[in-house]
C-alpha cells in the first residue's frame, strides 16, 4: 500500500491532476553550502523576494541550503546540465579556469581595498568573462568575505605546529599547495562532510571564515581558531548563462538590477555580522590564538608561486606591484 501511494503521489506531484496556476515562467533554483542562518542564504531568499515581486511573480527563486541539493561541484555541474540554475561559487571555478584562483589565493590581497581594486580591475573583467566562456556562469556581482582561519584541537602559533595535522581543504588547488608546504596533510572534501570528518577524526582541521565557522557549527568539535588570516577572498553567487539567456530582455534587465540589491543587502550583512559572529563563537568556548604570521607566510609564498602557469605568474606579479 505503502509503495502505491508514493506512486500516487510521484504522478499527481509531477503531472498535477489540475492545472498549478501557482507555477511561475521562471521557477531558478540555487544550491547553497551555508544553511538558512548565513548571509548568503539570506541574501538570496532577499533576491528571491524582489524578484518575484518586480517581475509580478513570473520570475520565482527556490533556494536550498547546506548543499542538500548538491555540494559545491555538483552544484556547478547541475548548473550547466540546465538541471538547477544557481549557487556561489568563486576558487572552486580554478578547476575550469586558472585565472579563478586569484580570488582567493592564499597572502595576495591584505584587504578589502586589495579586493575591490581586483574585482573591479583586469583581472576582475577577465575572471567573469572566462567564467561564462569556460564554465558557463554568469556573476551576479561578489560577496565578500573574511579572512579565512584555521581551526584545530590543538592551538597552532607557528608552522612546525602543523606537522602532519590531516587538514580538510575546499576542492581548489591552491589550498592544497598551501597546506602542503607549511607541512600539513590537506585533504580536499566538499563542506557539507567536513562536520561529522570532524567529529569522526578522519580529519583534525579546516580553514574558513569566522561567519562560516560558526555557521556550521564547528565550535561544537573544534577548540581552537588560531589567527592565521592566510587568504582574504570572495565568492559570486552566479546563474547559469543558458538560463539567463533563456529570459526575455526585460527581464534580463531586471534581474540584473535586482542582483546589485542583494550584493549590497549581503554587503551590509556581512558587515553587521562579522564582530558579532567572533563573540559567539568565543561565547561557544572556542580559544582564539594569535600566530606568527610571518612565518607561514615565508614557508608557502614560493610553492603557492611555483604551482602557477607561467601565465598567472605574471598577473601574480602585476597584482604584487599594485
Ligand atoms: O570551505 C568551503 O567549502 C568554502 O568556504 C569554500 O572555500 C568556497 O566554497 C570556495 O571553494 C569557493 O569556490
Amino acid at each position: 500500500f505503502g509503495k502505491v501511494l508514493v506512486c500516487l503521489i510521484v504522478f499527481f506531484g509531477f503531472n498535477g491532476c489540475k492545472p498549478d496556476t501557482d507555477q511561475p515562467e521562471f521557477l531558478l533554483r540555487t544550491a547553497l553550502l551555508v544553511n538558512e542562518e548565513h548571509t548568503w542564504y539570506k541574501a538570496f531568499v532577499y533576491f528571491g523576494e524582489i524578484l518575484e515581486e518586480r517581475s509580478k511573480g513570473r520570475i520565482k527563486v527556490e533556494v536550498y541550503p547546506s548543499e542538500q541539493l548538491a555540494k559545491e561541484i555538483e552544484a556547478i555541474r547541475l548548473i550547466q546540465a540546465d538541471v538547477i540554475d544557481m549557487t556561489t561559487t568563486g576558487s572552486t571555478l580554478t578547476n575550469w579556469f586558472e585565472v579563478a584562483t586569484f580570488c582567493e589565493l592564499p597572502f595576495l590581497m591584505q584587504d578589502s581595498t586589495d579586493m575591490n581594486r581586483y574585482i573591479n580591475g583586469p583581472i576582475g573583467t577577465l575572471m567573469e568573462e572566462e567564467m561564462i566562456n569556460k564554465s558557463g556562469l554568469r556573476s551576479l556581482g561578489h560577496f565578500e568575505r573574511g579572512p579565512r582561519h584555521l581551526t584545530s584541537n590543538r592551538p597552532i602559533r607557528h608552522p612546525d605546529d602543523l606537522k602532519g595535522l590531516i587538514v580538510r581543504v575546499p576542492n581548489v588547488p591552491s589550498f592544497v599547495t598551501l597546506w602542503k608546504a607549511l607541512g600539513a596533510k590537506p585533504t580536499p572534501m566538499a563542506f557539507s562532510e567536513v562536520f561529522t570528518s570532524l567529529q569522526q577524526g578522519t580529519i583534525e582541521a579546516q580553514e574558513n571564515p569566522f561567519a562560516l565557522v560558526n555557521n556550521a557549527g564547528f565550535a561544537e568539535v573544534q577548540k581552537y581558531l588560531n589567527l592565521t588570516g592566510h587568504v582574504m577572498s570572495w565568492v559570486y553567487p552566479v546563474v547559469g548563462e543558458k538560463q539567463f539567456q533563456r529570459l526575455p530582455p526585460d527581464l534580463q534587465k531586471l534581474f540584473l538590477e535586482a542582483a546589485k540589491d542583494m550584493q549590497s543587502y549581503e554587503h551590509r550583512l556581512f558587515l553587521e555580522n562579522e564582530k558579532k559572529v567572533q563573540d559567539q563563537l568565543k561565547a561557544k568556548g572556542m580559544e582564539f590564538i594569535e600566530v606568527d604570521k610571518d612565518a607561514f607566510q615565508e614557508k608557502c609564498e614560493e610553492a603557492i608561486y611555483n604551482s602557477l602557469s607561467p601565465d598567472m605568474q605574471i598577473i601574480y606579479n602585476q597584482l604584487k606591484k599594485e
